[in-house]
């Protein structure tokens, strides 16, 4: 999973940002980008079409180094949401570390939010990941449009697994960072387990997130006080 260069103590963490077709995914990345202090994050390299499409997907690199000499890179991704490009959302998921579901909160929405919670399952299966251990967070956004759903009306999405949900108006950046950090958490967690980050190469949780988050412009942020449940 986790790209892992033991002799230059790398670490490469990808990120993937998930969704249906115009769910907001690509807006996530731009208002990530804009709050990012410039030193910190790579080019946001956007491939939408003019129809404002992600045709192939959107990356984004951050990184830090920590106290312990570990430089970290974390990779933001997209996949484009058109059923035709199947194809493309597959290779995409290969070798991801965490997933930001992002679903459209609107009632009118959920059949085709269910649709590709579900494609996203098999295809993640397809790849050989778990989805019961893989990191994923969903984020119900567009809270600010009418007809929307709360966070309690999500049950067709929880069947298989429970993951954390936090609300979002990505087009005004609001919830768009506390997904991030709750992702990350889940996503330090995971590879302790499997790599041992704190024992094994000296960074623990508080140090990767403050370093990611310490250079993201945190103003109209609510960040979660207690761990994610999972
Ligand atoms: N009202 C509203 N529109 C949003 C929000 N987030 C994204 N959009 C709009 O939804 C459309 C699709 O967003 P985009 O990020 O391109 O979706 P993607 O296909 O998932 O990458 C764009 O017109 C965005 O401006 C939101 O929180 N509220
Ligand atoms: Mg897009």
């Amino acid at each position: 999973m986790v790209q892992i260069n033991q002799q230059a103590r790398e670490l490469a963490v990808k990120v993937v940002y998930y969704g249906p077709a115009l769910s907001g995914k690509t807006t996530n990345l731009q208002a990530l980008h804009q709050k990012i202090a410039p030193e910190l994050r790579g080019r946001l390299m956007t491939l939408d079409t003019k129809d404002d499409r992600t045709l192939f997907f959107d990356m984004m690199p951050v990184w830090f180094r920590s106290a312990a000499g570990v430089k970290v890179k974390l990779r933001l991704y997209t996949v484009p949401g058109q059923v035709i490009h199947e194809s493309t959302r597959r290779i995409v998921l290969q070798g991801t570390d965490a997933i930001a579901f992002v679903a459209d909160a609107r009632r009118a929405e959920a059949a085709a939010t269910l649709a590709y919670w579900n494609n996203m399952l098999r295809n993640l299966e397809a790849n050989g990941l778990d989805v019961r251990t893989l990191p994923i967070v969903v984020q119900l956004n567009k809270r600010d449009l009418p007809e929307v759903r709360g966070d309690d009306e999500l049950a067709d999405l929880r069947k298989v697994i429970q993951p954390p949900v936090v609300p979002a108006v990505a087009i005004r950046g609001e919830g768009v960072v506390e997904t991030l950090w709750t992702l990350l958490s889940l996503t330090y967690r995971n590879l302790d387990r499997s790599l041992g980050l704190g024992a094994r190469w000296k960074l623990d949780e508080a140090e990767f997130l403050g370093r990611i988050f310490e250079k993201i412009d945190l103003r109209g942020t609510r960040l979660p006080e207690e761990a994610p449940a999972r």
